[in-house]
């Protein structure tokens, strides 16, 4: 299969050397320089041909290198010129004058086809270049050796002990011994897809960021959602931040938004985030509580730390236990810059608005969930894409000027403060779609490497502290966690645009690099790879500086109070009542009485009604305010209405929601079809759930099959439930525990149902109120009596109708004034 090229084709002056054995000497060159060209011995064959191609690379070199009599470049790096020139470079006058060796063209199906790769990198193929399937393959080794026995090692004798020399047992538990990574310092547990961003307009007037060239542009994605605090092992729904980390594939190289589901961050400088972490991670001295805040030390740390306090009312609102990834916000958290051609910039906010709408869990229902599916959220996210209801955010910017940042009455650059949208609108330009479940959870989920200093010319950084700290940590910590300074070559992790340059080496390189330069600037190369100039290359911002080196911070970050105040405002009396049980669990679970006090010291200087239910609830009185700093000055923010979770409801209808059917003897069957059929219809995820597996038997004697078990699938797996019409149904479901917990958790997490006929009973023998604490009808209890049945007049269609309001209420997800006749 070798392509065996024409040797005479080489070069310049092939076959022509006044030196020819200096060509066939790696010690030295020729005397002579250009032009001093002779004939070459005639010598036969494959020798001959070797001697003209090593005599055409060393004319080749010689005439790049003189092409190149001085460095033109240089004078550019001076005096601070606006422009970076594009390098210098020269034409290759042949293939085989950049080539490592004249023997590149020798082919095979491991070599390839001998041609030479010039100007290409295969490493950043797409992934089918490293998917492996072994469909009709039989076992080998990593070598490549077929393995004969699978079952046993090599003994000496059928009772004697196992010997060394098995290699195969060795290559095999070897491996083994090795399979895991060290896990994320942070964000350890986490789950991800592949997915596209599709740009709505162009927006260069703001930036060159290749992904927003033209309206309808697709540019592929991946995307990592994740806790904080807890293990790989962890469960999904603790209350936690959750990281939304977004990879744009582009032809400008890999744009990385490692984001999170809350706009505010813990703390302002980067200083700080090992003592956060290590407050928050399990205590050194016992390894407890896993993947939870509530415990001594997170609590002592942030409470001596005021800039927290706005986000801790966001970590204990609901948005810290979402009801899936689906139905979260993801927010860049930083002040970004924008960048246009013109090199005008703009300062931007990143925000990720769920179509699904934003919806979260109750309290309740996450700390049952963490024991009946640990792996909610990672099971969401994967049986949404399987089933085609592709989980889908809107990409929304908030773009301001530095001259508008200045007359906030905060500062852009510190993480723990929001731009409320209605001092900057959110402005829609794109929508990113998740439309494909990974191969294989290691290779993409876990070695995924995020760096925020993963940007593309039109993205630029602030001095934001904490980015700044950031821009750091990511690129080092992949060095640990994923084995070396190769990780961009790690399929997942590789551009889909070419990577060129002159790094080298280190552990697993998979780049073979052609040719012999690993330096710029070069001639020998012809100057290859060039530096790209600030035409085409990253530059980064200009940006005028004063002031001496310092550590310190400004002045307005010393505002810790008034965004807090501004989120609590902002929330709906159910979520405000959802915030003060959040801080009266996590305090409670505190050991120490005077850091509950502490906390509660801060919370007074956001809003006396919170620090007083939440003292209520730990027993004690609100101490006094923690005094605020002299420098700080409380704003008086009016609400921003979207800062609630209700704010925004989502457009998905059903899509991805699970309702759960019970089904008992009796049922009529055919009914129970065609509400499953209808639901699935709608994109509804309707289960029939039962006491047992199996079959039981509908009122005309019809079999209706059983899916899942009150047991395997307990309510809050479900977003809605439906209790059909049954023959003795108080005999059956009506002395389940199991059932009427189910319908109890159902209404005390405030979840749609439906009953008919008969099924209504269960309704009574659960506790259900029809009716709110006003006094006025709970509407998302909705109800319907069978034809003929005695307990009243209806018709068929009443039951459709009831179904159609059941199915609004659950794209509602949840109605909270059901709460309100409760104890917490
Ligand atoms: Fe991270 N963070 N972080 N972080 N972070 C990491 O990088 C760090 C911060 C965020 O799905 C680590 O690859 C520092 C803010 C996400 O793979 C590490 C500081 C925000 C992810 C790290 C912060 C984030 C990480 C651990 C303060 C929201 C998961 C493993 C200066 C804007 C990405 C890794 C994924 C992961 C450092 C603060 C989001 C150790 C030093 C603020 C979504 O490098």
């Amino acid at each position: 299969m070798a392509t065996r090229r024409n040797a005479g084709a080489d070069g310049p002056d092939d076959g022509a050397a006044d030196a020819p054995g200096s060509a066939l000497s790696s010690t030295s060159g020729p005397a002579a320089g250009a032009g001093a060209a002779g004939a070459a011995p005639a010598l036969p064959g494959r020798l001959g041909e070797h001697l003209r191609r090593l005599l055409a690379r060393q004319a080749g070199s010689q005439a790049l290198a003189a092409a190149m009599p001085a460095n033109a470049s240089k004078a550019a790096e001076f005096g601070g010129a606006d422009d970076a020139p594009r390098g210098e470079r020269v034409p290759m006058p042949a293939p085989i004058v950049g080539a490592s060796t004249v023997s590149e063209d020798a082919a095979s199906d491991k070599l390839g086809s001998g041609e030479p790769p010039d100007g290409v990198n295969r490493t950043i193929q797409p992934l089918d270049a490293s998917r492996v399937d072994s469909t009709n393959r039989a076992i080998t080794t990593n070598q490549g050796l077929p393995v004969g026995d699978n079952q046993n090692s090599v003994k000496a004798g059928l009772r004697g002990p196992t010997l060394l020399q098995d290699f195969i047992l060795r290559e095999k538990i070897t491996h083994f011994d090795h399979e895991r990574i060290p896990e994320r310092v942070v964000h350890a547990r986490g789950s991800a897809a592949h997915g596209y961003f599709e740009s709505t307009q162009a927006l260069d007037e703001l930036t060159m960021a290749a992904p927003f060239a033209a309206a309808g542009k697709r540019t592929p994605v991946f995307v990592r959602f994740s806790t904080v605090a807890g293990e790989r092992g962890s469960a999904d729904t603790v209350r936690d931040v959750r990281g939304f980390a977004v990879k744009f594939y582009t032809e400008d190289g890999n744009w990385d938004i490692v984001g999170n589901n809350i706009p505010v961050f813990f703390i302002q400088d980067a200083m700080k985030f090992p003592d956060l972490v290590h407050a928050v991670k399990p205590e050194p001295h016992h390894g407890m509580p896993q993947a939870s805040s509530a415990h001594d030390t997170f609590w002592d740390f942030v409470s001596l730390m005021p800039e927290s306090t706005h986000m801790l009312l966001w970590q204990m609102s609901d948005r810290a236990i979402p009801r899936s990834y689906r139905t979260m916000q993801g927010f860049g958290v930083h002040t970004f810059r924008l960048v246009n051609a013109r090199g005008d910039v703009a300062l931007c906010k990143f925000h990720w608005i769920p179509v699904a709408g934003t919806h979260s869990l109750v309290w309740d229902e996450a700390a049952k969930l963490t024991g009946i599916d640990p792996d909610f959220h990672r099971r969401d996210l994967w049986e949404s894409i399987e089933a085609g209801a592709f989980p889908a955010w809107d990409l929304a910017l908030q773009v301001f000027t530095e001259a508008q940042a200045e007359q906030f009455p905060f500062d852009v650059l510190d993480a723990t403060k929001i731009v409320p949208e209605e001092m900057v609108p959110l402005r829609v330009v794109g929508r990113l779609v998740l439309d494909r479940n990974p191969d294989n959870f290691f290779a993409e989920t876990e070695q995924v490497a995020f760096c925020v200093s993963h940007v593309i010319p039109g993205i630029d950084f602030t001095n934001d502290p904490l980015l700044q700290g950031r821009l750091f940590s990511y690129l080092d910590t992949q060095l640990s966690r994923l084995g070396g300074a190769n990780f961009h070559e790690i399929p997942i992790n590789a551009p889909s645009s070419e990577v060129h340059n002159n790094q080298r080496d280190g552990s697993h390189r998979r780049a073979i690099a052609r040719g012999r330069v690993a330096y710029e600037p070069n001639s020998l190369g012809g100057g290859c790879p060039f530096q790209a100039g600030s035409g085409g290359g990253f530059i980064g911002h200009r940006e005028p500086l004063q002031g001496e080196t310092l550590r310190a911070k400004p002045e307005l970050f010393a505002d810790f109070y008034s965004q807090a105040r501004l989120f609590w405002i902002s929330q709906s009396p159910p979520e405000q009542r959802h915030i003060i049980n959040a801080f009266r669990f996590e305090l409670t679970r505190v050991q120490v009485p005077a850091i509950r006090e502490r906390v509660v010291s801060l919370l007074a200087n956001v809003d006396a009604g919170l620090a007083g239910a939440v003292a209520a609830g730990l027993g004690i009185e609100v101490p006094p305010a923690q005094p605020a700093l002299h420098t700080a000055r409380m704003q008086p923010y009016a609400p921003s209405p979207g800062l609630s979770l209700r704010a925004r409801p989502g457009e998905a209808g059903l899509a991805g929601r699970r309702i759960a059917i019970l089904v008992a003897p009796g049922v009529d069957a055919a009914r129970v079809d065609s509400i499953c059929s209808e639901l699935i219809g709608a994109g509804a995820v309707a289960r029939r759930v039962g006491l047992r597996l199996g079959k039981v038997e509908g009122h005309d004697g019809s079999p209706i099959a059983v899916e899942t078990t009150l047991e395997a699938a307990p309510s809050p797996l479900w977003d809605g439930v439906v209790i059909p019409d049954a023959r003795d149904i108080e005999e059956t479901l009506g002395v389940s525990d199991a059932c009427l917990d189910f319908i109890h958790d159902q209404y005390r997490h405030c979840k749609p149902l439906l009953a008919i006929g008969r099924g209504r009973l269960l309704l009574d023998l659960s506790g259900a109120s029809r009716l709110l604490e006003d006094g006025t009808p709970d509407a998302t209890i909705t109800e319907a009596t069978v034809p003929g049945a005695p307990e009243g007049a209806s018709d068929e269609e009443a039951i459709w109708d009831a179904l159609a309001q059941f199915t609004v209420n659950v794209a509602l997800h949840r109605d909270f004034r059901r709460e309100e006749g409760m104890e917490p």
